[in-house]
C-alpha cells in the first residue's frame, strides 16, 4: 500500500480523500493556498504545506509548487481529486517523472481522452456506441463539409476536439449556416484551447445525460459500477444527480455497461473513470470520457457499496480491484444535491462566514462537506460547499429522505441553493424520473 499521499485539491473532495487514506492507514499531506489555511482537511492531515497565494493559478494549478511539496514531505503519491490538475496529462507525466505515483490513469490515457476526436475514435473501435458524426476532425473542403452534414442529417453540432464539458460547441439547423458555424467554432477553439480542431455530430434534441462509472486495475481487469443520471444541470453545471439512472431500456443498458467494461480492458485503462453518454429514445451515444473521480461519485458508492476513492488508492498501490463484476450488486437508489454558496435564484456566488452549520443525519443520509460553524467560504474557488446524499431501498424512499434532509440542513451567514433543491425534490416531473438535460433551465425560465 502507498505510504503517504499528497492531496492536490481543496474543500470537500480533499476531505473525502483524506478519510479514505486514513481508513487504509496511509499518511496524508494537505497542500493549501494562503486563503485555505482553515480548511478542515488541513487540520486533519498529518502534514500541511502552503503552496501559494489564493489565486488557484498560483497554488492548486502550480505544478512546480505541488511537486516541491511532494518532495519536501517525501510523499509517495499525489491524488488530484476533481477539477484543477486532475485531467492535465502534463501534470500526470511530471508527477511520474519526478518519481511519484499519479493516482489516476496513465498520462497517455488522459491525453487520449482530452482530445474528444481521439476519445470517440478509441471508444468506437472498442465497441462503445457513439453519436453519428464526422468520424474524425473536419477538413477544409466545403463540398465535403456540406456532404458530411447531409449524410448525418440536420440539426448537427460542431464541437471543439479540445473542448468538453460544454465549452466550444455550436448547433447548426440548416445548410445555409453550416460553413460559417464551422469557421466561428474553429476560431473560438483556437483562441480558447490553442487547438482549432473541430468535429461534427448529429445534434440530439432531448437527450438525458447518463454516465457509467468504471474501475480498472491497468492489468487487464475492469468493472462497471452501473449508471448515474446527471440530466439536472444549469449552464453545464450539474445540480442534482441520482443512481441508478431511472427507467432505462434494460437491454440497451446491459449492452452499454458491458461495452464500457470491455473498452477499459481494450485501452488498458487504469483507475476510476466515467463514460458520458447521451440517452435518447432507448439508445446510448458516447460523447466524452472523464479520467478522474467525479463530484457525484457518492451516489454510485451508496447503491453499490464500493468505496471508489479507496479503490483508486488500491489501484495506485498496484493491488487488484477488491471486487469482481459478479460481486457488484446494485442495491436501492441514491440522490445527491450539490449545495453551493450561491443565491438560490440568481446563482450569484455568496462567499463569507458560515455562522451556523447543522448537517442533516439519520439512516441513509450522508453529508460530504468540509464546512463547520465559523468557517469562511473564500471567494476564490468554486462555490460547492457540500454534497447531501440520501439512500433508500427504492427511488421514492431515497427522495423522501432527501426532502426531509434538506429541511434539516441549516447553513446560516451565507446564501445557499438549498431552496432550489427543496423545490426540485417536490417537482412532479422530476419525481416521475427521466427528465432531459433541458428540463431545469426550462423550469427556471432560462
Ligand atoms: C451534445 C448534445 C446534443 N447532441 N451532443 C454539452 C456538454 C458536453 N459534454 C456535450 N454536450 C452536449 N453534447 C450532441 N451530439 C447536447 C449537449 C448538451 C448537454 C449534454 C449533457 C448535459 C447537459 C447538456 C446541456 C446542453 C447541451
Amino acid at each position: 500500500m502507498l505510504d503517504k499521499v499528497l492531496i492536490a485539491n481543496r474543500g470537500e473532495i480533499a476531505l473525502r480523500i483524506l478519510r479514505a487514506c486514513k481508513e487504509l492507514g496511509i499518511k496524508t499531506v494537505a497542500v493549501h493556498s494562503t486563503a485555505d489555511r482553515e480548511l478542515m482537511h488541513v487540520r486533519l492531515a498529518d502534514e500541511a504545506v502552503c503552496i501559494g497565494p489564493a489565486s488557484s493559478g498560483q497554488s492548486y494549478l502550480n505544478i512546480p509548487s505541488l511537486i516541491s511539496a511532494a518532495e519536501v514531505t517525501d510523499a509517495s503519491a499525489i491524488h488530484p481529486g476533481y477539477g484543477f490538475l486532475s485531467e492535465n496529462a502534463d501534470f500526470a507525466e511530471q508527477v511520474e517523472r519526478s518519481g511519484f505515483t499519479f493516482i489516476g490513469p496513465r498520462a497517455e490515457t488522459i491525453r487520449l481522452m482530452g482530445d474528444k476526436v481521439s476519445a470517440i475514435e478509441a471508444m468506437k473501435k472498442a465497441g462503445v456506441p457513439t453519436v453519428p458524426g464526422s468520424d474524425g476532425p473536419l477538413g477544409d473542403d466545403e463540398g465535403e463539409l456540406l456532404a458530411t452534414a447531409r449524410r448525418i442529417g440536420y440539426p448537427v453540432i460542431i464541437k471543439a476536439a479540445a473542448g468538453g464539458g460544454g465549452r466550444g460547441m455550436r448547433v447548426v439547423h440548416t445548410e445555409g449556416h453550416l460553413l460559417s458555424a464551422i469557421t466561428v467554432t474553429r476560431t473560438e477553439a483556437h483562441s480558447a484551447f490553442g487547438d482549432g480542431t473541430v468535429y461534427m455530430e448529429k445534434f440530439l434534441e432531448k437527450p438525458r445525460h447518463v454516465e457509467v462509472q468504471v474501475l480498472a486495475d491497468g492489468k487487464g481487469n475492469a468493472i462497471h459500477l452501473y449508471d448515474r443520471d446527471c440530466s439536472l444541470q444549469r449552464r453545464h453545471q450539474k445540480v442534482l444527480e441520482e443512481a441508478p439512472a431511472p427507467g432505462l431500456d434494460p437491454d440497451a443498458r446491459a449492452r452499454v455497461l458491458e461495452s464500457c467494461r470491455e473498452a477499459c480492458i481494450t485501452i488498458g485503462y487504469r483507475g476510476a473513470g466515467t463514460f458520458e453518454f447521451l440517452y435518447e429514445d432507448g439508445e446510448f451515444f458516447f460523447i466524452e470520457m472523464n479520467t478522474r473521480v467525479q463530484v457525484e461519485h457518492p451516489v454510485t458508492e451508496m447503491v453499490t457499496g464500493v468505496d471508489i476513492v479507496r479503490e483508486q488508492l488500491r489501484i495506485a498501490s498496484g493491488l487488484p480491484l477488491s471486487i469482481s463484476q459478479e460481486q457488484v450488486e446494485l442495491n436501492g437508489h441514491a440522490f445527491e444535491c450539490r449545495i453551493n454558496a450561491e443565491d438560490a435564484r440568481t446563482f450569484m456566488p455568496s462567499p463569507g462566514k458560515v455562522t451556523l452549520y447543522h448537517p442533516p443525519g439519520g439512516l441513509g443520509v450522508r453529508m460530504d462537506s468540509h464546512v463547520y460553524t465559523g468557517y469562511t467560504v473564500p471567494p476564490h474557488y468554486d462555490s460547492l460547499i457540500g454534497k447531501l446524499i440520501t439512500w433508500g431501498v427504492d427511488r421514492e424512499t431515497a427522495l423522501t429522505r432527501m426532502r426531509n434532509a434538506l429541511d434539516e440542513l441549516l447553513v446560516e451567514g451565507i446564501k445557499t441553493n438549498t431552496e432550489l433543491h427543496k423545490d426540485l425534490v417536490r417537482d412532479g416531473y422530476f419525481q416521475q424520473g427521466g427528465v432531459n438535460i433541458h428540463y431545469l433551465e426550462k423550469k427556471l425560465g432560462l
